[in-house]
C-alpha cells in the first residue's frame, strides 16, 4: 500500500535522527519552566516534537513545513477544481512528501474501499436520545470501533513491536474512511427525521461528504475540501491532538485514542468555539435586523465584553497574527458568495474587534481565528445547525490524531508520563533556593 511503503522508507532516517539527538544530545536543556506556567495551563512550556505540523505564532499553521498558502498551491486536484484532494493532505502528513495527483487519487480509492461502516456502529448512535450532543454521538461512534480494531486483534496474539504502526495505519485508514459516513448519519439522523443519503462512490472524499450532508452543489464539494484541508491537523500539543497522543503512547488503539482526542475538541475554548462564533455572528445579525453598521458592532462588542465574555472566533494560545485559515476561507467567501450578509457580517467584525482587542491590553492575540468565518460558510450551503460544527471539525481533525500516533508508533515512542508536584513541593523549591 502506498502509504505504508513510503513511511517504510522514511522510519529509519527519522528513527536515527531522533536517536542521535538523544545520544548525543540528551543532556541539553532546551527550557527552564517556571510556576507561573505550571499553574497556568503548561503554556508554552515545550512538551515534545511535532514534525507532522507546526504553528508560527506569527505565519500561523505548517503541514511538514509547508505554509496554508504552499499547501493551497502544491498539492494536486482533481481537474476543475480550485482545492486539493483530501488525500493529497494526508498523504503529505503521513508521508511527509508533496503527492502527484495518482498517490492522492490512490488515497481517495484506499477510503472508497473501506468505508462500510459496522451496522452495531450505527445501533450505537439509535440508542442515543434525540436530546444527545451529536458530538458525544460522533465520539461513542468511533469508540464502539476499539474492540475490531486490528491493532488489538493482532496485539492479543503477540505480534512483534515492528508491526505496530503498520496495523495502526491500517486502523487509521478504515477509521478516517469511515468516519464522514458517521458523521452523515449523525447528522440526517438528529436534524432531518432519519433520511439517510447513500454515498457516491464516484465522488472524493471531501465531496461525497458534501453530498450525503445533503448538498450537491459544486461549490459546497469544493468548500469541503478546503474545509478538510484547513481542520486537518494544528501541531501536536493542542488540548485535542495532545490527548489523542497521549492515550496513544499507552499502546491503545487508534479508536480510543481519537474518541478521546474528540471529547477534548468538544470543549468550549477548543473547537466547539466555531458553534459559539456563529451563534454569536447570528445573534447580532438578528438583533440589528441586517448587516450591522461598525458602530453598532462596536455596542455589541463591548456589552459581550462587559458581560464578563469573551470575543469567539478572536484571540489565540500561540498564533499572533491573523490566522491563515481565516483568510483562506475570507478568499473562498470573496469567490463564492460575496453578497451573502452573514459573510458581510463578518467583514465587519474583523475590521471593528481587533482595535477593540487591543485597546483592553490585556489579549494576547487581538486578531481572528479559523473558527471566526467557519460557521458563516456552512450556514451559506445550509447546514445550519451550529451544533453540528465541531463533528464537521472532528471529522477531518481525527486525520491529523492519526498522522501522529502512527508516527509516534513507528518511532517506537515511549508512554508519556510527565511529573505532577505538589503545592508544598513548590513553596519549599523556592523557599530552599533562596530565591525572592
Ligand atoms: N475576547 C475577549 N477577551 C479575550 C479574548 C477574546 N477573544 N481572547 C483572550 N482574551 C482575554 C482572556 O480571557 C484573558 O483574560 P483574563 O486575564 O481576564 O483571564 C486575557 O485576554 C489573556 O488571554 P490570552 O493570553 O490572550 O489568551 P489565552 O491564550 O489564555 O486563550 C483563547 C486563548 C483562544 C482561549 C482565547 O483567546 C479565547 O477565549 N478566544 C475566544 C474563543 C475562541 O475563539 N476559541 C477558539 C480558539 C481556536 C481553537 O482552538 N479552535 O479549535
Amino acid at each position: 500500500m502506498i502509504l505504508e511503503d513510503r513511511i517504510e522508507a522514511n522510519v529509519m532516517i527519522w528513527q536515527e535522527r531522533i536517536n542521535r539527538l538523544i545520544k548525543e544530545h540528551g543532556s541539553y536543556v532546551i527550557s527552564d519552566v517556571t510556576v507561573a506556567q505550571i499553574c497556568s495551563g503548561i503554556r508554552g512550556v515545550p512538551i515534545q516534537i511535532s514534525d507532522i505540523s507546526y504553528v508560527e505564532p506569527e505565519s500561523g499553521l505548517r503541514y511538514r513545513t509547508y505554509t496554508i498558502n504552499e499547501v493551497l498551491n502544491l498539492l494536486p486536484r482533481i481537474e476543475g477544481s480550485r482545492y486539493p484532494l483530501t488525500g493529497s493532505i494526508y498523504y503529505l502528513l503521513m508521508g511527509n512528501e508533496i503527492p502527484t495527483l495518482s498517490k492522492a487519487m490512490q488515497i481517495e480509492d484506499e477510503w472508497r474501499s473501506r468505508a462500510k461502516v459496522p451496522q452495531y456502529v450505527y445501533d450505537v448512535i439509535d440508542a442515543f436520545p434525540e436530546t444527545a450532543s451529536p458530538m458525544s454521538m460522533f465520539s461513542a461512534a468511533i469508540l464502539s470501533m476499539s474492540g475490531q480494531s486490528k491493532f488489538y486483534l493482532e496485539y492479543e496474539k503477540g505480534m512483534p513491536k515492528d508491526r505496530y504502526w503498520h496495523v495502526m495505519l491500517e486502523d487509521s485508514l478504515d477509521l478516517t474512511a469511515r468516519a464522514p459516513r458517521i458523521a452523515a448519519y449523525i447528522y440526517n439522523r438528529k436534524y432531518h427525521g432519519n433520511q439517510q443519503i447513500p454515498a457516491d462512490e464516484n465522488l472524493d472524499l471531501a465531496a461525497n461528504f458534501a453530498h450525503m450532508l445533503g448538498n450537491d452543489d459544486p461549490a459546497y464539494a469544493e468548500l469541503m475540501r478546503l474545509f478538510m484541508l484547513l481542520h486537518m491537523d494544528h501541531e501536536n500539543a493542542n488540548v485535542s491532538a495532545h490527548t489523542a497522543h497521549l492515550v496513544g503512547s499507552a499502546l491503545s488503539d487508534i479508536y480510543l485514542s481519537c474518541s478521546a482526542g474528540l471529547n477534548g475538541l468538544a470543549g468550549p475554548l477548543h473547537g466547539l468555539a466555531n458553534q459559539e462564533c456563529c451563534n454569536w455572528l447570528l445573534k447580532l445579525y438578528h438583533e440589528f435586523q441586517g448587516v450591522p453598521s461598525k458602530d453598532q458592532i462596536r455596542q455589541y462588542v463591548e456589552k459581550t465584553l462587559q458581560e464578563g465574555r469573551v470575543i469567539p472566533g478572536y484571540g489565540h494560545a500561540v498564533l499572533r497574527c491573523t490566522d491563515p485559515r481565516f483568510l483562506a476561507q475570507m478568499d473562498f467567501a470573496k469567490r463564492n458568495m460575496p453578497d451573502d450578509e452573514l459573510f458581510q457580517t463578518v467583514m465587519n467584525v474583523y475590521e471593528v474587534v481587533p482595535g477593540i482587542l487591543k485597546a483592553t491590553g490585556k489579549v494576547s492575540n487581538p486578531w481572528p481565528n479559523v473558527d471566526a468565518i467557519t460557521g458563516t460558510l456552512q450556514q451559506h450551503y445550509g447546514v445550519k445547525e451550529t451544533d453540528f460544527y465541531t463533528v464537521l471539525f472532528g471529522t477531518s481533525r481525527i486525520m491529523g490524531f492519526t498522522a501522529h500516533v502512527v508516527w509516534a508508533r513507528a518511532l517506537g515512542k515511549p508512554i508519556e508520563r510527565p511529573k505532577a508536584l505538589t503545592t508544598r513541593h513548590l513553596e519549599s523549591m523556592i523557599s530552599n533556593s533562596g530565591y525572592r
